[in-house]
C-alpha cells in the first residue's frame, strides 16, 4: 500500500507503525470468518496431525513413527496424464505442451458452490469449472457458513462434498475419482492423488491451511507439487493486519521446515511450491511480503528470515491480469459496498523449478459474445449478481511447467507470460 509497507523492514517498531497508519478507506466490510473453524473432511483423512496418504492409493507405505517428518511416498501405481476438455479456441484454453498442469484458486463465498445452497452459484460454477478445467483447483470458504453459526442445524460442506460435486461437473477418464482434502474451509481438489496433506503448520497459527503434495504424472512433474491454500484473516486493516501477519510467518515457518531435514515435514530438493488463497490484504502488503520474500515478522516466534526458493530466492507472484492482456488485476469487487476493487487473491510459485506460462483471472463481464459462447460461459458467470455489481472474487488461474520437464521450452507462451 505505501512504499515502506512493500520493503523488506523487518523490525518491530516499522511494523507497529504501519498498523497506526492503516487508513480507514483500507478496511471492508464484509462478513466475519468464523470464530470456530469448520473442519473439513477429506478422501485421505482429517486428522489434527499430518499423515501419509489413504492406503487406497499408495503401495502399503510402512507406519511412520510420530517424530518422523512427513516425507513422500511413492504412488503405485504412478497417475497418468489425464487430458484437457476440447479446446474452446479461446484465451481459456492451455497451452497445448504435455507437461502443463493448471492451478486455479478460487473464493467462492460460502458454499454457493453447491446446488442445495444456491442453484443459480452452482449453475455458474458449473460452466466455470468446465471452461478452465483445472488439474489442481484451491477453493475457499467451504465449510459452515458463519452468518448460521447459531443455527445448530447449519449444515457444514466439506472436501468430500467439494469431490462429489467435481466427479459430477467433470468426470474423469478409466472410472478414476477427483481427490480433496480439506482444513479450515479450504478446499484442494486435484484431478490426481493428495499426500503429505495437513491441516496445520507449527507453529500453529489461529487457523490452518489446507496443505497437500499433489502426485503429478512424472510426465508433468517428478516431485509433485505442494499446495498451500490458506484464506487469511478477513477485514480491518488495523485490527486484523497482525492476524494475517502471524498466518504468513507460520506459513513460511513450515516452509523453511519443508526445505530442511528432520522437523515436520521433508521436501524432496526442487519441490514445486504454490501457496495460494485469499490473503485478504485490506490492509498493509507485509503478509504478502513475507510469503514471497521469507521476511519473518515475529521472527521470536517463528524463526529467522530465509530466501524461501530452492535456489535462496524468493518466491513469486503470478499476478495474472483480467483475461490475460487485462488492464486490471484486481480480484474482489463489490460495487454496493464503499470500497474499491481489492487485489486480494494471490498465486505465489517457487519460481526456480516452476514456469507460469500462463496466467489470468477469469472476469466473464469483459468477455465477447462470441468468446463466451466458445468456452460455455454466460456473462455474470464470475458475478454473485445479474448486474455485474456484487463480483466477490474472480477465479485466478496459472498454467505451470517443471522447468526441464520435456515440452516445458516448448511450450507456447501465447500472451501468458
Ligand atoms: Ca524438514
Ligand atoms: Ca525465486
Amino acid at each position: 500500500m505505501t512504499a515502506f509497507t512493500r520493503s523488506r523492514a523487518r523490525s518491530w517498531h516499522i511494523w507497529a507503525a504501519c498498523l497506526l497508519l492503516t487508513p480507514v478507506a483500507c478496511e471492508r466490510n464484509a462478513p466475519p470468518q468464523p470464530a470456530t473453524p469448520a473442519a473439513t473432511s477429506a478422501d485421505a483423512q482429517s486428522s489434527p496431525t499430518a499423515t501419509a496418504p489413504p492406503a487406497s492409493v499408495v503401495a502399503a507405505p510402512p507406519a511412520v513413527a510420530s517424530a518422523a517428518p512427513q516425507v513422500r511416498v511413492p504412488v503405485a501405481p504412478p497417475p497418468v496424464p489425464i487430458p484437457p476438455r476440447e479446446p474452446t479456441r479461446t484465451f481459456l484454453d492451455r497451452p497445448e505442451a504435455a507437461g502443463v498442469f493448471r492451478v486455479v484458486s478460487y473464493n467462492i463465498k460460502w458454499n454457493s458452490i453447491f446446488p442445495a445452497v444456491s442453484k443459480e452459484g452452482a449453475e455458474k460454477f458449473a460452466r466455470v469449472f468446465r471452461a478452465l478445467d483445472p488439474d489442481v483447483i484451491g477453493l475457499q470458504e467451504i465449510g459452515r457458513n458463519p452468518s448460521e453459526r447459531d443455527n445448530p442445524a447449519a449444515r457444514t460442506w466439506t472436501a468430500d462434498d467439494v469431490r462429489q460435486l467435481l466427479d459430477q461437473l467433470r468426470p474423469l477418464p478409466g472410472g478414476a475419482r477427483w481427490h480433496a482434502y480439506g482444513a479450515n474451509s479450504n478446499v484442494i481438489a486435484s484431478k490426481y492423488p493428495l499426500q503429505m496433506t495437513s491441516d496445520r503448520v507449527r507453529p500453529p497459527d489461529e487457523r490452518g491451511p489446507a496443505i497437500a503434495l499433489v502426485d503429478l504424472p512424472t510426465a508433468k512433474g517428478p516431485r509433485g507439487l505442494y499446495v498451500i491454500n490458506t484464506h487469511h484473516k478477513c477485514c480491518d486493516g488495523t485490527k486484523n493486519d497482525p492476524r494475517r501477519q502471524v498466518q504468513s510467518d507460520a506459513i513460511m515457518a513450515w516452509i523453511r521446515d519443508a526445505r530442511q531435514t528432520g522437523g515436520e515435514v521433508d521436501l524432496e530438493d526442487g519441490t514445486g511450491i504454490v501457496i495460494l488463497g485469499d490473503f485478504n490484504l485490506v490492509g498493509g502488503q507485509q503478509p504478502l511480503v513475507t510469503l514471497t520474500d521469507g521476511d519473518i515478522v515475529d521472527e521470536q516466534r517463528f524463526g529467522a528470515d530465509f530466501e524461501p526458493d530452492w535456489d535462496e530466492t524468493s518466491l513469486t507472484d503470478a499476478k495474472p491480469m483480467h483475461n490475460i492482456d487485462g488492464s486490471e488485476s484486481w480480484t474482489w469487487r463489490d460495487d454496493n459496498q464503499p470500497f474499491e476493487p481489492g487485489r486480494l487473491d494471490f498465486i505465489v510459485y517457487s519460481d526456480s523449478v516452476l514456469e507460469a506460462v500462463k496466467k489470468f483471472g477469469l472476469n466473464t463481464t469483459a468477455m465477447a459474445d462470441e468468446e463466451l459462447e466458445a468456452a460455455g460461459l454466460q456473462r455474470w458467470d464470475v458475478c454473485k449478481d445479474d448486474i455485474g455489481r456484487e463480483y466477490d472474487h474472480l477465479p485466478l488461474v496459472v498454467d505451470f511447467v517443471y522447468r526441464g520437464v520435456a515440452g516445458a521450452a516448448e511450450a507456447p507462451g501465447e500472451e501468458g507470460d
